[in-house]
């Protein structure tokens, strides 16, 4: 049985990979960090068939250690400060871990067993302000917050200790990926489970920032599997993950609100709180060397993760099907 340790286990990612990994028939340890409220809802359902552990992307003695007591085959270095916003107030936090974090898994690996395969989560955030469309492996990086530039970090040492060391380290540069597991802060969650709070009368309005950058959104089950398709070749490489298309937040949020009956116009309020000091105003991926080289494609169109997230946000807030699509509700 292969066994793998996921770093970020307890976050959207980690708790898919951890449930495709099961079905593949690996063995998964998960690594937690200690926290004194425990909130491992994501990984709940599967609690029983995995091992967790504790461990921590800041503390390098606890990275050898697990890897000495786990021996894992596949390391997927999944954990992060993820959310941009975040990364202006608290830089060097967001570098430690998001960067240097990179070199301190990276490191455990060169000096317990270089055998280990290595996955790490890169991120489209890396070509920011963007030099060409759609981007692809080879576009320039152009960083424009913290948290980006920490990603540029972390992929060049992932490529730097493949050519140093002869690891077979590979960087995923994966473009947004939802789900109904997606962190509340992140804009597709916010809209989704706001949406269902208006349908279940629990509020009236929902406050955003710009409405005008474009991203390239997918399912995050299907980045997952890429990520594990990236550790199966029989070559280390880098690999672009997206879908190809790009939509407006204004869009997104216009069929959230849509698949509920309902006019965005009436609820969302644009407030500049939510503005970043700078934006990443376009991005959209060229998956074509994953599909050539992997076989990887994604599966769930942009209108059907809207739709899919709204519905399970509609289903936690146990919304009924006539409160949904009765345009005449009293709000
Ligand atoms: P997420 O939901 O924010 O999860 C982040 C995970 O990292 C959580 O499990 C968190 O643990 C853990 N973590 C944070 N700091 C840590 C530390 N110091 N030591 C150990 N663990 C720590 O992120 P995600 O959306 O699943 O994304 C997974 C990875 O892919 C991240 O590296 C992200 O930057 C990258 N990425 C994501 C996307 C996307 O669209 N989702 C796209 C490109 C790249 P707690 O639960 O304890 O907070
Ligand atoms: O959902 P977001 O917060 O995601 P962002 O910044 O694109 O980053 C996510 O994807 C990256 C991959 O490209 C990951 F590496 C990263 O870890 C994270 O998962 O924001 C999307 C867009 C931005 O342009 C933002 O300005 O939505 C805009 N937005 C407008 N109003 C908002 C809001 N974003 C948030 N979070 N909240 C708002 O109220």
């Amino acid at each position: 049985m292969p066994k793998a340790l996921i770093t970020g286990i307890t976050g959207q990612d980690g708790s898919y990979l951890a449930d495709f990994l099961l079905e593949q028939n690996y063995d998964v340890v998960g690594v937690i960090r200690r926290s004194s409220t425990g909130n491992y809802s994501r990984i709940q359902h599967i609690q029983d068939r995995i091992q967790m552990v504790q461990g921590d992307l800041i503390d390098l003695a606890s990275l050898i250690g697990l890897l000495e007591e786990h021996r894992p085959d596949e390391v997927y270095n999944l954990a992060a400060q993820s959310f941009v916003p975040i990364s202006w107030s608290q830089p060097i936090l967001t570098g430690e871990v998001t960067a240097l974090g990179v070199t301190r898994m990276l490191d455990a690996i060169r000096i317990v067993d270089k055998d280990i395969r290595f996955y790490q989560a890169s991120s489209s955030e890396m070509f920011g302000k963007v030099r060409e469309a759609p981007q692809r492996e080879e576009t320039p990086f152009y960083p424009r917050s913290p948290y980006g530039v920490a990603k540029v970090y972390g992929h060049w040492i992932t490529v730097n200790y493949r050519e140093s060391y002869d690891l077979f380290a590979v960087s995923g540069m994966l473009f947004n990926h939802e789900s109904p597991r997606r962190g509340l802060e992140f804009l597709p969650r916010k809209v989704t489970h706001g949406v269902a709070r208006i349908v279940a009368g629990l509020s009236n309005e929902l406050r955003l920032g710009n409405l005008d950058s474009r991203r390239d959104w997918g399912y995050a089950p299907d980045y997952v599997k890429g990520m594990w398709m990236m550790l199966q070749h029989d070559q280390p490489d880098d690999f672009v993950l997206a879908t190809g298309e790009t939509h407006t937040v204004g869009e997104f949020v216009r069929i959230a609100f849509g698949h509920v009956g309902l006019d965005w116009e009436n609820h969302v309020v644009v407030d500049p709180r939510y503005y970043r000091p700078a934006e990443v105003d376009l991005l959209v991926g060229d998956p074509s060397k994953a599909k050539r080289i992997l076989g990887w494609e994604h599966s769930v169109s942009f209108e059907e993760l809207v739709q899919l997230m709204v519905d399970a946000d509609l289903a936690m807030l146990e919304v009924t099907e006539p409160q949904r699509t009765s345009p005449n509700i009293n709000w």
